[in-house]
């Protein structure tokens, strides 16, 4: 077997760099900030090490023999006391003042986005103008190029909201709203996940934002906020009469279910599950068979009791449900 050489080794650390989860691809504002700040103390920290290692090779090599002892001391109070004070309050005030900026509020007018986390997907809110506000869940749509709002809080435990290439993460607390703006600077889709341990399932929260263009954002929260139009068909019926409305909303059929993701337009998410099938009938007809097989301890039951019949209608009709 060939031997993988050590350089191959290190761009395997290279490989988390880029993509759509890497606060290292910056692509909002607060993510900037946050690299370019890690590059700066990346840089320091090499510099202070390339010194450190000519101190060494001068001892070994070029003055290998015993040291004048006033000039040791005087030089370990100034490199060990003196030099590591001063570096470490400079990094610290680098490290902070960014910080104000990353929590202020986006001006009046901005796009506002509330969510909040449940164990162990994501409810997402934007309010419109007239004081409506529109529900989808594990989809976060923005603008470009404008500042947003983020509104965070938690249903349940304690989530931490976090897409690494728009911003830092951010607690999301049981009755309390916690503010994040930032202007997203390039459009494309990016990845989040829930960055606190939250239960059982917490590495199966993860987030889908699509950063786009104003007029693009504007016809898909216009289709988010159409509502689904009775037609009768075996899906619908089913989806009424099996209970799934006690905890699901499809605007436009009944409104009353709150405890599981709105499904109103559930077929025009990437993803179901909370970023973890893909989205069309099989998977979603998987889902409903087997959710506590596919996420562990999620509130909702499995429903493979239901004649098969009734479960393909099911996935049908909310694949449809665009
Ligand atoms: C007891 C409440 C409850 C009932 C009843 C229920 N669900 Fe759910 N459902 C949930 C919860 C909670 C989730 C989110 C689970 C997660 O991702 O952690 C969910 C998620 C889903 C999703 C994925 C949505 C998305 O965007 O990720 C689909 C599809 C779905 N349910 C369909 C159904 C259907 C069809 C029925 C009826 C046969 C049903 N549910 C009945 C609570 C319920
Ligand atoms: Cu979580």
């Amino acid at each position: 077997m060939k031997q993988l050489k050590a350089e191959y080794l290190f761009l395997f650390l290279l490989i988390s760099c880029q993509g759509p989860y890497s606060a290292l691809g910056p692509a909002g504002s607060a993510a900037r900030t946050i690299s370019s700040m890690f590059w700066w103390l990346c840089g320091a920290g090499l510099a202070i090490w390339l010194l450190f290692v000519a101190l060494e090779l001068y001892a070994i090599l070029v003055k290998p023999g015993p040291h004048d002892l006033k000039k040791t001391r005087l030089f370990v109070i100034g490199g060990g006391v003196i030099f590591p004070v001063i570096i470490i309050t400079i990094s610290i005030y680098f490290s902070l003042a960014p910080l104000p900026d990353l929590v202020k509020m986006a001006p009046k007018g901005s796009v506002v986005v509330k969510v909040s986390g449940l164990q162990w997907w994501w409810r997402v809110k934007y309010p419109l103008a007239n004081d409506q506000e529109i529900e989808v869940a594990n989809e976060i749509w923005l603008p470009v190029n404008e500042p947003v709002q983020f509104l965070l809080s938690s249903e349940d435990v304690i989530h931490s909201f976090w897409v690494p290439s728009l911003a830092g993460k951010i607690d999301m607390i049981p009755g309390q709203t916690n503010h994040l703006s930032f202007t997203p600077t390039k459009t494309g889709h990016y990845l989040g996940s829930c960055a606190e341990f939250c239960g059982t399932s917490h590495a199966l929260m993860r987030l889908d934002v699509k950063v786009v263009e104003r007029k693009v954002f504007d016809e898909w929260l216009k289709k988010q906020e159409r509502s689904v139009k009775r037609t009768g068909s075996p899906g619908e019926v089913a989806f009424v009469s099996n209970g799934c409305i006690s905890c699901h909303s499809v605007r436009g059929i009944s409104s009353l279910g709150k405890i599981g993701p709105d499904l109103t337009h559930v077929g025009s998410r990437r993803r179901i599950g909370a970023g973890i099938l893909n989205n069309d009938a099989n998977q979603i007809h998987r889902w409903i068979d087997d959710v506590d097989l596919i996420k562990p301890e999620a509130k909702m039951p499995s429903f493979k009791r239901l004649p098969i019949e009734e479960r393909k209608a099911l996935a049908k009709w909310l694949e449809g449900l665009k």
